[in-house]
């Protein structure tokens, strides 16, 4: 990663904020500001790739280059920009509803291929840019927009999906901690694999159940040490948590494996591959 030392607020692009005062997102980008610094990220060498949704407008406020894509496709296209490029650090930022509802079936995916990513959840329990409807991840206790009774459905998991789709990193916070927050992003980034990071994060316009102040106390008692590398362990807390209504915060499982970009590099190595290769080779194996 190519480094250079620049503050937090000088990784800021000039974009003036849109989302609502106490917007949880707000502590999301204060945290990925202070990673990048932290790490010295030179922003010609990042890619901040998002979704559609309130979440989704993150990558305005950060310097580098970035791709504001369609709802749910965030992971695919920047899977493509980190296999062209596999030199260039990639982040993923997005919502719930984008990223698990309509891009639910390319998670599995970005994680199984262990592709050299950072995802950032940014994970409100809600529908906040089309105005408060249900998402995966609500509590069927909130009434919104479309289930104005309360839900009918349980809520999915983001961090249990995640570990069982093969993440190799996956942790877990609320946004309100930017301290936690930033050190699990830096962490993430650093780690050569896909990264998953959910954080917790209240939309105070749409979502009366999740406040800040729930979040915070589900997040606040803090889990005993386990082996990050022993997935049943990880899994482990992650369920012991949830059944006492609880938010395991913090780094819940990291391993190494190898990653895509890696893999191709080798097959590409092994054949002999080139960019120069003779292509009527390939033409000559087809006839008859
Ligand atoms: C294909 C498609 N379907 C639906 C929409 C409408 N839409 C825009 S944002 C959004 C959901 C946003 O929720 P989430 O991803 O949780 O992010 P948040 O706004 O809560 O941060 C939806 C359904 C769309 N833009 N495109
Ligand atoms: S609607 Fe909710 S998620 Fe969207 S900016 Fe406002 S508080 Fe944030």
């Amino acid at each position: 990663m190519h480094k250079v030392e620049l503050q937090p607020k000088e990784y800021r692009d000039e974009a003036k904020s849109f989302w609502c005062p106490g917007c949880g997102h707000n502590g999301v980008l204060t945290a990925l500001l202070r990673s990048l610094s932290e790490l010295g990220v030179d922003p010609s060498y990042l890619v901040n790739v998002s979704g559609i949704g309130c979440s989704s407008r993150l990558p305005y406020f950060v310097k580098s280059y970035k791709m504001h894509t369609l709802h749910g496709r965030a992971g695919p296209v920047a899977t493509g920009v980190q296999l062209a490029r596999p030199d260039l650090a990639v982040v993923v930022t997005g919502g719930d509803g984008d990223g698990f509802s309509i891009g639910g079936g390319h998670m599995p995916h970005l994680a199984r291929k262990n592709i050299n990513m950072t995802y950032i959840l940014m994970d409100n329990h809600i529908y906040g840019l089309t105005k408060g409807q249900a998402s995966p991840t609500s509590r069927p206790e909130m009434k919104a927009s479309t289930t104005p009774f309360g839900g009918v459905e349980p809520p999915l998991d983001p961090v249990l999906y995640m570990l069982t789709y093969g993440a190799t990193y996956v942790a877990q916070a609320f946004s309100g901690n930017v301290k936690l927050a930033s050190q699990l992003i830096k962490d993430g980034m650093e780690h050569k694999g896909f990264a998953f990071i959910n954080l917790l994060s209240q939309c105070p316009t749409f979502n009366e159940l999740d406040t800040a102040k729930s979040f915070k106390s589900a997040c606040e008692q803090q889990d005993t040490a386990h082996d990050v590398a022993d997935l049943d362990a990880a899994m482990h807390v992650v369920n012991t948590a949830k059944q006492e209504g609880r938010l395991p915060t913090g780094l819940l499982y990291k391993v190494e494996r190898p990653t895509l970009d890696q893999r191709m590099a080798e097959l590409v190595e092994r054949v002999g591959g080139h960019k120069d290769y003779d292509l009527r080779k390939v033409i000559d194996l087809a006839r008859p």
